[in-house]
């Protein structure tokens, strides 16, 4: 049984933690911290824990009864405990994006190259959705050629939070995108540019401008146009199709029923991700478990992956600025991250 720390006890750990209790195997929750005690305490009653209240991240990340950590804390706090996880030599699985800073990207993959060793896993759970996967499947099995363009669609009914930011649209929902693209497509990016369509007028978030075209260019030349629309009313859809020379591979059109009723034929849109990838984030956790069992090392989305997403929201998040084209440039990827 694997001894799982959880810092941070907000909805997505929530998230996390039924399914470590309803629906995942090998693993149990007996350390939780947050910052509002309250919410620790709350997290445990809920779900039955018999989990210990820390009264601070690093009591839960050295804790004896602790074997790996799950970092679900706000975005901009993941770093510390991140670090202090890999200097215990303790596996963590954290949401993503990894943190909220290059620099604090390039610290956490300089000190798995230093150990040797990948102990962190990154919450980009698109990978594991099984549309998806068949995406990248088809891609890779040549079916439709070389991939030469894409669209993407990132569509919220209502922004995620009432203070989600001009930015947030990049560094909290296109990061999705950001990381499963390069996956996808098998490649590298060049270069990225954010520009403003006409702003939807029904926006009640005054720091967000919304809608956002996102235009991410490959080094092999295949361009993609991510649309995020946080104000979309009618329902939270992710679309992602690719045209490649011979064909087209797509997320299928419709993921809920089709539905005959009323004197009408339709079906029902998400309101949000909770739904749409309620698989991805049973399989990514129950992946990080067992390959930490077996392997004392996750092997899904790594640090590098996460600083990859870092580097291009970065960019993207400048390029807010000017709206004009900006280069991603990557440093030589490290050997212990080579497939
Ligand atoms: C949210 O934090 C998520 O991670 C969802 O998957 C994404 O669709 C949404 O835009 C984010 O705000």
């Amino acid at each position: 049984m694997l001894n799982l720390g959880l810092i941070g006890c907000g909805s997505i750990a929530g998230t996390h933690v039924d399914n470590i209790v309803n629906h995942l195997k090998g693993a149990q929750v007996t350390e939780v911290f947050d910052v509002v005690r309250e919410a620790a305490e709350a997290l445990v009653s809920k779900y039955g824990l018999s989990a210990k209240v820390a009264t601070s991240a690093s009591q839960v990340i050295q804790a004896e009864d602790v074997d790996a950590v799950v970092v679900c804390s706000r975005n901009d706090t993941h770093f510390e405990p991140i670090m202090e996880a890999i200097k215990a030599h303790k596996p963590v699985f954290t949401e993503k994006p990894m943190t909220t800073s290059q620099k604090e990207c390039q610290k956490i993959v300089d000190a798995e190259v230093q150990a040797g060793q990948r102990f962190v896993q990154v919450g980009f759970m698109r990978r594991y959705d099984p549309y998806y996967q068949q995406l990248k499947k088809t891609i890779d099995s040549g079916l439709i050629g070389a991939p030469l363009m894409g669209y993407c669609r990132h569509f919220a009914t209502v922004p995620p939070t009432e203070y989600f930011t001009t930015e947030n649209l990049i560094d909290d929902s296109f990061v999705h995108e950001s990381d499963i693209l390069h996956w996808l497509f098998n490649d590298e990016y060049k270069s990225v540019q954010v520009q403003f369509p006409r702003q939807n007028s029904t926006n009640q978030n005054e720091g967000m401008r919304d809608p956002q075209i996102v235009t991410v260019k490959m080094k092999q030349g295949a361009i993609v146009n991510v649309y995020l629309d946080m104000n979309s009313h009618y329902g939270y859809e992710i679309k992602c199709q690719v045209v490649g020379e011979k064909g087209i591979a797509q997320l299928p059109e419709i993921n809920n029923l089709d539905l005959h009723a009323d004197r009408k034929v339709y079906h029902e849109v998400d309101y949000d991700w909770s739904n749409r990838f309620t698989e991805a984030y049973q399989l990514e956790l129950q992946d990080f478990i067992d390959q930490v069992a077996a392997n004392k090392s996750p092997a899904g989305p790594t640090a590098w992956d996460g600083y990859i997403a870092n580097v291009t929201v970065d960019r993207a998040i400048q390029s807010q600025k000017t709206e004009e084209p900006l280069t991603v440039e990557l440093p030589q990827k490290p050997a212990l991250y080579q497939k």
